[in-house]
């Protein structure tokens, strides 16, 4: 039935291997996936929500102890522990396909094993590529469904050799005739999630949650990705992109690498405050970039959905992800109101009595949360009223600016415009946020999250760093104009100087403007900052203090963040690119004078 012959022998290779009782190849289509929540509902992991409330949606309460991806089992398995650098696991390949293959050896007994052709990206675009995971997880089947393309028009994509990562998932856990199911099948204890760089493989074990079981997600948008962008000469980054529009119905595309908590959904999605902008949505989290042959840098979002942290999300914090959620949606371990609809903290006020996500009774009095603090909710991006109507245009989207930002009290200010490239990349190189346990902002608490990929890079971060320089080299007069944003700064008081969510379309109007050449900037040893006056704060109450904290350059914060800096590369060992080390000398020296002068 399948023409695709080195397909035919991989699902039978795995089938052998993972001796299920039978094989169903998905076709993506709704009656499939009602076919899927049937079975979740059967097993009494799905529940249905209210239909008149949420119609066609579902609460899934995963085990207690399968929550969150688990970084500590990911793995990279390149052929040398350099290659995957010291920001991941790494494991010889050959050992870790000895011990998956024994942990799959049967795995799949007494389940179904389902394959899932699906595209990363509208299938056809020269910008996405293909994947098919095997699960034997209903939960996973349906969540596919609606976080990626899914089906017959990917098949006859790939046609009879076409190039797909194959990604194997199994829950870990075989059915013998007479075992009865556990409601959320999982075995924690013999967690793998391994990546293979050099053959493009993903094999994921043990875990039926998120980014360790949605295959196409993290393992493949971006580990997997990121090794394929290097060799191919492309970007996979953990971004997002929108489409701002100004009064005068010019568009231009951003997109923006924030670390986890940073609110890069709702930058995505959010409504500005000044009048007749208008944000919209092309991807929340995933952005694959190639050059065309016009020399510009195209995106895509390689995903087809959302699959967001519920919990502080709300009417005030993200009106249009609230509205994408009235129906068709999965959430998971949220918890349930008496009326069969859902809630989570930062939704609204608190109803009296809740169902928690572990399937408790809850009131307000509890000292649990209601919702686990990484429930989510999975549903397509068709439905968010933000989304731009090209987001599956075929040829991607043109970037015209690049955002960086981290969550930082001090030191960093609210927007930065990189000179160049060069010095773009390192600002991303140095991306950084606080533990929220260092709300004060001292310096030694900082996370370094380099481009948002620390956890995400399928290779040694520094080889990553200088792929990015490389990129620049290319179709120099096209490139994306880089910033380093940040809405996090705090006053003496630990108050937030910026009042961020939609006020944050300011700062977007500058960006937009000075890619214009419309909006003025300062020169400064840090880069280039919005001179006085050039954002527009019409209609803001921000005091001359505030505004003089949010564009400072504070000489010496930076100053006692150069040997940080300079640690945290030296981590890397000599493999830091010497364009970044030369960017790290040029900031001290440019710091240095400008702290004699002052
Ligand atoms: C995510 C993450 O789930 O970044 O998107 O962890
Ligand atoms: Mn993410």
């Amino acid at each position: 039935m399948l023409k695709h012959e080195r397909l035919a022998d991989w699902l039978e290779e795995i089938r052998s291997l993972c001796e299920p009782d039978s094989l169903v190849i998905c076709n993506g289509s709704t009656e499939e996936y009602n076919q899927m929540m049937n079975l979740l509902l059967k097993s009494g992991a799905a529940r249905k929500l209210n239909e008149t409330k949420r119609p066609n949606s579902y609460l899934v309460r995963s085990d207690p102890a399968d929550v969150a991806r688990v970084e500590s089992r990911t793995y990279i398995c390149s052929e040398s522990e350099g290659e995957a650098g010291p920001n991941n696991n790494w494991e010889d390949p050959e050992t870790m396909k000895a011990t998956l293959h024994g942990l799959f050896k049967g795995c799949m007994r007494g389940r179904v094993m389902y394959v899932i052709p699906f595209s990363m990206g509208p299938v056809g675009s020269p910008i996405a590529h293909i994947g098919v995971e095997i699960t034997d997880s209903p939960y996973v089947v349906a969540s596919m469904h609606i976080m990626t393309r899914v089906g017959e028009k990917v098949l006859e994509n790939l046609g009879r050799d076409g190039e797909f990562v194959p990604c194997v998932h199994s829950v870990g856990i075989p059915l013998e005739s007479e075992d009865e199911d556990s409601i959320w099948p999982c075995n924690p204890e013999n967690l793998y999630v391994a990546h293979f760089p050099e053959t493009k493989e993903i094999w994921s074990f043990g875990s039926g949650y998120g980014g360790n079981a949605l295959l196409g997600k993290k393992c493949f948008a971006l580990r997997i990705a990121s090794a394929m962008a290097k060799e191919q000469g492309w970007l996979a980054e953990h971004m997002l992109i929108l489409k701002l529009t100004n009064p005068e119905g010019t568009s231009r595309y951003i997109a923006g690498a924030f670390p986890s908590a940073c609110g890069k959904t709702n930058l995505a999605m959010l409504i500005p405050t000044i009048p007749d902008w208008k944000v919209e949505t092309v991807g929340d989290d995933i952005c694959w970039m190639k050059f065309r042959p016009d020399g510009r840098l195209y995106a895509i979002n390689p995903e087809a959905g959302f699959f967001g942290v519920a919990p502080g999300t709300g009417m005030e914090s993200n009106p249009n992800a609230m509205r994408s959620l009235e129906k068709d949606c999965i959430f998971t371990n949220v918890a349930e109101t008496d009326d069969g609809d859902v809630w989570w903290e930062g939704m609204g006020p608190a109803p009296a009595h809740l169902i928690d996500w572990k399937g408790n009774d809850w009131t307000p009095k509890s000292n649990e949360p209601a919702a686990h603090p990484n429930a989510r909710f999975t549903v397509s991006a068709a439905q968010c009223p933000a989304i731009a109507e090209e987001w599956e245009e075929l040829s991607g989207v043109p970037i015209s600016a690049i955002l960086f930002g981290g969550r930082r009290a001090t030191v960093v200010p609210l927007v930065n415009e990189a000179r160049d490239w060069v010095q773009g990349t390192f600002f991303g190189s140095i991306v950084s946020s606080e533990k929220t346990a260092a709300a004060d902002g001292k310096i030694g608490e900082l996370r370094r999250d380099p481009m948002a990929m620390l956890p995400f890079c399928g290779y040694n971060m520094a080889d990553y760093w200088s792929h990015w320089i490389n990129m620049g080299k290319k179709n120099k007069d096209f490139l994306p104009k880089i910033f380093y944003v940040n809405w996090f700064r705090k006053d003496g008081e630990g108050n937030f100087v910026w009042p961020g969510f939609g006020e944050n379309s300011r700062v977007l109007k500058w960006i937009f403007d000075r890619i214009e050449g419309k909006a003025s900037a300062i020169e400064t040893p840090i880069g280039n900052l919005p001179s006085p006056n050039s954002i527009d704060l019409e209609g803001l109450n921000l005091s001359e203090r505030d505004l003089d904290n949010l564009l400072k350059v504070e000489i010496d914060g930076w100053l006692e963040e150069i040997p940080l800096i300079r640690d945290y590369y030296s981590s890397y060992g000599n493999k830091v690119p010497k364009e970044l080390e030369n960017e790290l000398n040029v900031l001290t020296e440019k710091l240095r004078r400008a702290k004699k002068v002052a």
